[in-house]
């Protein structure tokens, strides 16, 4: 549970250079970021294909619609933070975010690791029936409607549906994820530069497989959707600060300790 862990570094362990420059490098860093995705995205995209005609039924999706708000919002959160946890798994193993202090990679975690949770959902997406992976089936936005956060849910499934459009492979997934997570333009760093360098060589590595896959042309609209992340997240806490002063015993008792360090 929670960022223990991240506290306890030793950079004499560390066996990456931050400054990728030569192509074994490059190779070895993108290996690695691909590895880490692989070990921490909770299942394998053939697994969800297989499990695409599993939809929930009239009864089931009824039975999230009349959740009271506090209810389902305890449960999202539950769900929403085990899969930050896997978020914060992958992040340790980028080359040099372990580097980094300790602040500043809370720091990144608080506002990146909402964003590639929205990444990874496009994984659990299915674009034929708009609907995502939750609960061991596939349901529509419509069963989060107790939220109350419409707009919210809207924007997200589109926004899944848009990354889908863009039929990313794993590897470009793994390299985006790392790229959205190691971000000097997130408040509160202490140290900028050391986050630029490792910044850099994740981009250079993201710039490397899109050469070798030929779709550099895929750069530019990531970056778009990159800003639509940032979006989304401060929708979210938005959404999450409207709840909290509604229900301040659900959000101070009942959610995750993790999301609440994080997101509150
Ligand atoms: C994302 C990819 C992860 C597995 C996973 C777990 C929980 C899912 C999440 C995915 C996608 C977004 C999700 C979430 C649970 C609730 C949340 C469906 C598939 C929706 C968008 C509701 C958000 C509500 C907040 C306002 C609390 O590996």
């Amino acid at each position: 549970h929670d960022l223990e862990g991240i506290h306890s570094y030793n950079p004499l362990e560390d066996p990456y250079s931050l400054y990728p420059h030569s192509l074994r490098n490059i190779d070895e860093l993108c290996a690695s970021i691909v590895r880490s995705h692989k070990e921490t995205s909770q299942c394998r995209v053939e697994e969800l294909q297989a499990l695409r005609w599993k939809l929930l039924t009239r009864e089931e999706i009824q039975a999230y619609q009349s959740k009271p708000v506090d209810d389902m919002w305890q449960h999202c959160a539950i769900r929403l933070t085990d899969a930050v946890q896997y978020v914060v798994e992958f992040a340790k193993h980028i080359p040099g975010f372990r580097l980094l202090s300790q602040n500043d990679q809370i720091a990144l975690l608080k506002t990146g690791s909402m964003e590639v949770v929205l990444i990874r959902m496009s994984r659990f997406f299915n674009t034929e029936n708009n609907t995502v992976f939750f609960d061991g089936k596939f349901a529509g936005a419509e069963i989060f409607k107790s939220l109350a956060c419409g707009d919210l849910i809207t924007a997200v499934f589109d926004f899944a549906h848009g990354m889908c459009d863009l039929k990313l492979t794993e590897q470009q997934i793994a390299l985006f994820s790392a790229l959205v997570l190691i971000n000097t333009d997130r408040p509160c760093l202490e140290d900028r530069g050391r986050v630029q360098r490792v910044q850099r060589s994740v981009e250079f590595g993201l710039t490397h497989i899109l050469h070798r896959d030929n779709q550099e042309s895929l750069m530019h609209k990531l970056y778009q959707r990159m800003s639509v992340l940032r979006s989304l997240c401060s929708l979210h806490m938005e959404k999450l600060h409207w709840f909290s002063q509604r229900y301040p015993l659900t959000a101070h008792s009942l959610f995750p300790p993790l999301y609440k360090e994080l997101f509150v």
